[in-house]
């Protein structure tokens, strides 16, 4: 028997084949009378237009099951809108549906496993999806990949003149969720459950991302972004990355100075060695200014790139960006009192970092790393006002960088983070180096 070949991924372009099968399996659903929410079938016209318009717009990303690389199913994840924190938290699961000719395969798990990913690696705490009740064979799906059952529509939907129920479903994404569970008093006794922020809450551990900055091949810090004034602590990338590793850390943050300077990447043997010997994930930044570096990087073992100047000079690539690699793009803010700096920070722009971290939010960046160029390397502790203030801001996570130079730094940080919860972790780079922090402490201080 020759063996088939099942895959699931996200599309951004549909060939004609493409399109035309994925609006039979769409129509072949809707007969079966699931999955997509439509009551009658469509025709190849209509669906036809109508996944072009899914295409266009930002918000929806589109994700396709194969059978022998023949498209049998597909379904949506909807970013929300962005009224308050609570619902940026939120994607939702859309349309999911496999045609009948392709359901004994295990190609819905495949489909839906995909998703979650993604939504995963965007940063989304859950994901929901509401399903009629007569759909049970993915009801049984969505429960036994760990969704749970939250209520029910008791007239969710009229098919064949009979109201339905309809069924809603959650799942967490995040081992860390931002949302903790708290039973207040009154409430505890009565037996319900509030679910709150964490403000006055435990507390949430943040990311520590140690910094590896090179120079001309070596591992440096610089302080306050000047080239001439840098430290050199290691001129073996590959040995610096394993040593960050194995103290515990949970991704590395690179930095190609030489790159950011030049405008496109400089030290790449020493960022391949860092990919090599690193056994977490890896964030890079530094002289990515088009799509073949962006690409190139991240077919490289690179899990996150960072745009900088993009950011403020070309907008329109941050986007691209991110719609071809969702999860997998960050922007770097850097300011000088407020204002942000490209190129190596050579350059001042008249852009206020609050207003880019909402551009950058709407381009669809997984999350931002704010660094306020004065203090990154003085060892004198966070732009916390700053950094909570974009915080507050955007609704997708910040992660604070510059000037950390002692565990109080640290605390202060995740005192600050209660009250902004967008704060998600914190580059750390000179103090490591120096000693003045030890991993084990600093991890302590976060967890
Ligand atoms: O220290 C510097 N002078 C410096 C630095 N650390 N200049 C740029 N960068 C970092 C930014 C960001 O991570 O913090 O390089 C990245 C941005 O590079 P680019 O090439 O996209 O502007």
């Amino acid at each position: 028997m020759s063996e088939t070949r099942l895959s699931a991924e996200r599309v951004q372009d549909l060939s004609e084949d493409d399109l035309h099968a994925l609006c039979e399996a769409t129509d072949a659903a809707i007969l079966d009378g699931g999955g997509f929410g439509w009551v009658n079938p469509q025709g190849l016209k209509t669906l036809s237009r109508y996944f072009q318009g899914v295409m266009l717009v930002p918000e929806r990303q589109l994700f396709v099951a194969r059978h022998d690389g023949v498209i049998v199913g597909s379904a949506q994840l909807v970013r929300p809108p962005r009224n308050n924190e609570a619902q940026a938290m939120a994607a939702s699961l859309m349309h999911f549906h496999i045609a009948p000719y392709a359901r004994r395969f295990g190609l819905g798990r495949k489909l839906l496993d995909e998703i979650v990913q993604c939504a995963r690696a965007m940063g989304y705490q859950l994901l929901n999806l509401d399903v009629r009740e007569t759909q049970d064979r993915a009801i049984a799906l969505f429960r036994r990949a760990g969704f749970e059952h939250w209520g029910t529509h008791p007239g969710y939907a009229i098919v064949g003149g009979r109201l339905v129920r309809g069924h809603y479903f959650v799942m967490r994404l995040q081992e860390q969720s931002r949302v903790v569970h708290q039973v207040s008093e009154e409430n505890s006794k009565s037996g319900a459950k509030v679910v709150g922020a964490s403000r006055g809450g435990p507390s949430r551990a943040l990311t520590l991302y140690p910094a590896i900055d090179l120079k001309d091949g070596a591992c440096v810090r610089l302080r306050r972004g000047e080239m001439d004034d840098a430290t050199i602590y290691s001129d073996d990338p590959g040995a610096q990355a394993r040593q960050w590793c194995a103290a515990g850390f949970r991704w590395l943050h690179v930095v190609d100075l030489n790159g950011a300077f030049a405008g496109r990447s400089a030290n790449v043997d020493a960022v391949r060695r860092i990919v090599a010997n690193a056994t977490t994930p890896v964030q890079l930044g530094g002289g990515l200014r088009d799509m073949e570096g962006i690409a190139a990087w991240l077919k490289a073992g690179v899990t996150r790139v960072i745009l900088g100047s993009v950011a403020v000079k070309n907008p329109e690539l941050v986007r691209e960006a991110c719609r071809a690699f969702p999860g997998r793009i960050v922007a770097g803010i850097d300011a000088r009192g407020g204002q942000v700096a490209t190129e190596g920070w050579a350059e001042v722009s008249d852009m206020q970092a609050t207003e880019l971290g909402l551009r950058m939010q709407d381009a669809g960046v997984a999350a931002i790393i704010f660094t306020e160029i004065s203090r990154d390397g003085m060892l004198e502790g966070l732009d916390l006002e700053q950094t909570a203030q974009l915080a507050r801001t955007v609704s997708i996570p910040v992660i604070a960088s510059g000037g950390v130079g002692s565990l109080d730094h640290l605390a202060a940080l995740k005192r600050i983070a209660q009250d902004a919860p967008g704060i998600e972790g914190v580059v750390v780079g000179r103090a490591l180096y120096d000693g003045r922090i030890s991993p084990r402490e600093a991890l302590e201080v976060l967890a």
